[in-house]
């Protein structure tokens, strides 16, 4: 695996987000692959973050894709004002998707937009095999939503090697990412287990330096190292 097989996707919510254009810029040219924009609704999660609204403010300045991680109980209610913005990908939550979820996976594809779901640390890996085929990425949650900075939940990698398993198993296509406390200490974790795009917030990248391009090129070293270390073991 090298460097340009993972895709590295940045929590904006951990920014400094009274400059986000000029730290979205900065991502842009440091060659991050994608914004990761979290909208929690005080409901499914105890907090809010990042809201749909900002999205024209945010959107038009970048070619970066956008994924839009929707920890909230309606998604349905925020669908249009999301997709009118051209993002790139939707995320919703295994946990609301029993009620209408091949439905709303299919509404959010038709439209054009990629479609990602998202496994809490308590939530079993299991009823994934019912929609393998409607998603283009799933998100294994390895600490609970809702909040950035805190510890790693290490049984999520076991779901982690349930997806690639599942993925090579049957040819399928579908990303495998992980959210929440994805830093140097776990990088090696949850690349063993099989995941290939990873969600850099606080501890990963935001917090890792003061200036957002040196913190972009110390994640790009510390993960090249990491493969080489793989390659030469
Ligand atoms: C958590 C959210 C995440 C965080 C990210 C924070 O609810 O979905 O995307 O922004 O996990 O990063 P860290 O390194 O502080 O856990
Ligand atoms: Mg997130």
């Amino acid at each position: 695996m090298t460097l340009s097989q993972i895709k590295l996707s940045a929590s904006i919510m951990c920014a400094d987000l009274g400059n986000l254009r000029e730290q979205i810029k900065i991502l842009e040219h440091g060659k991050i692959d994608m914004i990761h924009f979290d909208v929690m609704d005080g409901h499914f999660v105890p907090n809010l973050a990042l809201s749909p609204m900002m999205l024209p403010w945010l959107k038009p300045f970048t070619s970066l894709p956008f994924d839009v991680h929707l920890m909230v109980k309606n998604p349905e209610k925020l669908l249009d004002q999301i997709i009118e913005n051209n993002v790139e990908f939707i995320t919703v939550h295994i946990e609301i998707l029993p009620y209408y979820g091949i439905r709303l996976l299919n509404t959010i594809r038709k439209r054009g937009v990629k479609v990602g779901v998202a496994v809490n640390p308590l939530t079993s890996i299991d009823n994934v095999k019912y929609f393998l085929d409607y998603v283009d990425k799933f998100t294994i949650m390895t600490v609970d939503p809702g909040f950035a900075g805190q510890q790693f939940i290490p049984s999520a990698l076991q779901k982690v090697k349930y997806l690639a398993f599942i993925k090579k198993k049957k040819k399928l296509h579908f990303d495998i990412e992980v959210d929440g406390s994805v830093n140097s200490s776990t990088f090696e974790k949850v690349l063993n287990a099989g995941a290939n795009v990873l969600v850099l917030g606080a501890s990963g990248l935001f917090n890792k330096h003061r200036d957002l391009q040196s913190a972009i090129t110390m994640v790009k070293n510390e993960i090249e190292a990491l493969l080489q270390k793989r390659k030469e073991s």
